[in-house]
Parts: C-alpha cells; structure tokens; sequence
C-alpha cells in the first residue's frame, strides 16, 4: 500500500471536497481518498505508487490546483 500527500488549492467548501474526492477517487489505482478541508491537505492511497500528474490532471478536472511541492 501507498500512500502520497498533495496540497490542492481553492477549495472553500464541503462541495469541493466532494468534487475533488470524487474525481480523485477515479484515478486508477487510488483505494481511498481523505481531503482536510481547512489545510487543503489531500491523501491518496492506493495499492501501488500512482502517478503524480494523473493526481495533478484529476484535482484539475474537479475545477482546483495542486500546490507546487
Ligand atoms: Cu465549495
């Protein structure tokens, strides 16, 4: 199992938390998705390592940013 942290920027809301969840949780491979709204925090587990940009590319399509490492 592994998991990775990113920091997703603009999210205000329980909303956002759902959109980002959701289109995160489609990643393949991803198994479980936690989002701390207060911190922007987001955890991605999966059963193996996934790649970064598809992360990045998925935060996108729910309408937020990655913050830059
Ligand atoms: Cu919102």
């Amino acid at each position: 199992m592994s998991t990775a942290s990113y920091t997703v920027v603009g999210m205000t809301c329980g909303h956002c938390v759902n959109a980002v969840t959701e289109e995160v949780t489609q990643v393949p491979g991803v198994t479980a998705v936690d989002v701390d709204l207060p911190s922007g925090g987001l955890t991605v587990t999966s059963e193996a390592p996934v790649d970064e940009d598809a992360v990045r590319a998925a935060v996108e399509e729910a309408g937020y940013e990655v913050a830059g490492r």
